[in-house]
C-alpha cells in the first residue's frame, strides 16, 4: 500500500475537520493525534465553545456563517447534535458592539439592538449597562462531541484515524513527504500540520525545502469555569467587550451541560504544553468570582469549578491557514477558532488539492494591524 494522498498531525477541531473534508471528497487520508482519544491536553476539550457570527468585519462574518451547515452537514451526516442556536450577545464598549452589528448588516444577518432592560427582561441570569448587540443564528457547539462526529464523519468516509500517534519528525522526499513516528514511517503526497501549540516545533524541526513563514505564536494556559445557574432561565452565549478588543479584556460566557462557562479570554500565563501545570491562577479565577457576582445574578458565584486548557496566540489573533510546497499549516486559532471547524476544514482541503490559495488575512507573513475580535 503506497504512499496516502495527506497525512494530518494534529487530531483537534481544525485537523479533524480537514481529515473530514478531504476523505469525503475521496482523498486517501491518514489522521494522526499524539494524546488519547477525548485527551484534555490542548484546545479542542470540554463540553461548549461559542458558535457566533457577529465580528469586526464581514471576513470572519462571512466564514463563520459558512459554518452552520457545514456543522449542521455534520450533525447530519454522524446523528449527532452538536450546535444548539441559543442566539448570541455583544455588550459593553459601545464601538465593538457597533462594529460587530455593521459586519452582519452588510451581510444580511438578522440582528437586534435592544437597551439593557430590554436585554435584562430577556435574558434576567445577565447584568446589561450599554446597547446589547443580539443576534439568533449563534450559540453553543458541543466540542468534545464535535470532535468526535468530525473523526467519525472522517473515518466513514475513509480516513485512517489514529491516537497516541506522536509524530517525530516531518521529512521531504521526491514527490511528497515521509511522517516519522515511533514505529513506522508513513508515505504522502502532503502534509497538513495543525498541531495547535506543537505546530512551531515540529515545523522547526521538519526537513522542507519550502518553509512555512510562522508569526509568532504564544501558547497560554487559560482557565475558564463552570458556575451552577440559580434558575433555568435562557442563556445565550456572551462577550462582554471590556477592552479595545476583545483579546485580553474580554469576558465571555455561554450555558453548556456543565453549567454557566465564563473566562477571561487570553489572559493565562505563557506555558510549554509539555510541562504546564494543568492547576488554575487562584487570582484569575478570584478575578472570575467577582465578574460572577457583579454581573451574572442568575449564577451562584460560590459555585465556580474550574478547568484549563491551551490558546496558540498569533499577535493580531488572526489564523495561519496556508499552504507552501508540500505543506498546509493550520494554526494560531488565539482562542475564538473553534466555531469555524469545518469550514477551515474545507480551506485546508481546497489548499491541499491545490485549488485555492490561502484568503489573504490568513497567510504566512500577513498580519493585520489591528486584532481580530
Ligand atoms: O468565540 O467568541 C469566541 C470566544 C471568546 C473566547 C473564547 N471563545
Amino acid at each position: 500500500n503506497g504512499p496516502v494522498d495527506v497525512v494530518i498531525v494534529g487530531g483537534g477541531v481544525m485537523g479533524s475537520a480537514a481529515a473530514w473534508r478531504l476523505a469525503a471528497r475521496g482523498r486517501r487520508v491518514t489522521l494522526l493525534e499524539q494524546f488519547e482519544r477525548g485527551h484534555h491536553r490542548g484546545a479542542s476539550h470540554g463540553s461548549s465553545r461559542i458558535y457566533r457570527q457577529a465580528y469586526d468585519g464581514q471576513f470572519h462574518t462571512a466564514l463563520a456563517a459558512r459554518a452552520l451547515p457545514l456543522w449542521r452537514q455534520l450533525e447530519e451526516t454522524t446523528g449527532t447534535r452538536l450546535l444548539d442556536l441559543t442566539g448570541a450577545v455583544d455588550h459593553g464598549l459601545p464601538d465593538a458592539v457597533h462594529a460587530k452589528a455593521r459586519s452582519l448588516t452588510e451581510l444580511g444577518i438578522d440582528h437586534t439592538l435592544l437597551t439593557p432592560d430590554q436585554a435584562e427582561q430577556r435574558w434576567p441570569g445577565i447584568r446589561f449597562d450599554t446597547t446589547v448587540l443580539f443576534h439568533p443564528d449563534a450559540g453553543r457547539l458541543h466540542a468534545d462531541r464535535a470532535v468526535a462526529a468530525l473523526q467519525q464523519a472522517a473515518a466513514d468516509a475513509g480516513a485512517e484515524v489514529r491516537h497516541t500517534s506522536g509524530v517525530r519528525l516531518i521529512r521531504e522526499t521526491t514527490g511528497g513527504v515521509e511522517v516519522v513516528l515511533d514505529d513506522t514511517v508513513i508515505y504522502a503526497r502532503h502534509v497538513v500540520v495543525a498541531a495547535g501549540a506543537w505546530t512551531r516545533t515540529l515545523l522547526d524541526a521538519a526537513d522542507l525545502t519550502a518553509r512555512p513563514v510562522l508569526p509568532p505564536l504564544r501558547t497560554t494556559q487559560e482557565q475558564p469555569a463552570h458556575f451552577v445557574p440559580v434558575s433555568d432561565a435562557d442563556w445565550p452565549s456572551f462577550v462582554h467587550h471590556r477592552g479595545a478588543q476583545l483579546t485580553g479584556e474580554g469576558i465571555y460566557g455561554l450555558g453548556s451541560i456543565d453549567g454557566i462557562k465564563i473566562g477571561e479570554h487570553g489572559t493565562g500565563p505563557q506555558v510549554d504544553p509539555d510541562t504546564r501545570s494543568f492547576v488554575a491562577d487562584p487570582g484569575g479565577v478570584e478575578r472570575l468570582v467577582e465578574y460572577a457576582r457583579t454581573w451574572l445574578p442568575g449564577v451562584d458565584a460560590d459555585s465556580a469549578r474550574v478547568d484549563t486548557c491551551l490558546y496558540t496566540t498569533t499577535p493580531d489573533s488572526n489564523f495561519v491557514v496556508d499552504r507552501t510546497g508540500t505543506v498546509t499549516v493550520a494554526a494560531g486559532f488565539s482562542g475564538h477558532g473553534f466555531k469555524f471547524g469545518p469550514a477551515i476544514g474545507e480551506l485546508v482541503a481546497d489548499l491541499a488539492d491545490g485549488i485555492a490559495t490561502a484568503p489573504e488575512p490568513f497567510r504566512f507573513g500577513s498580519r493585520q494591524q489591528v486584532g481580530v475580535s
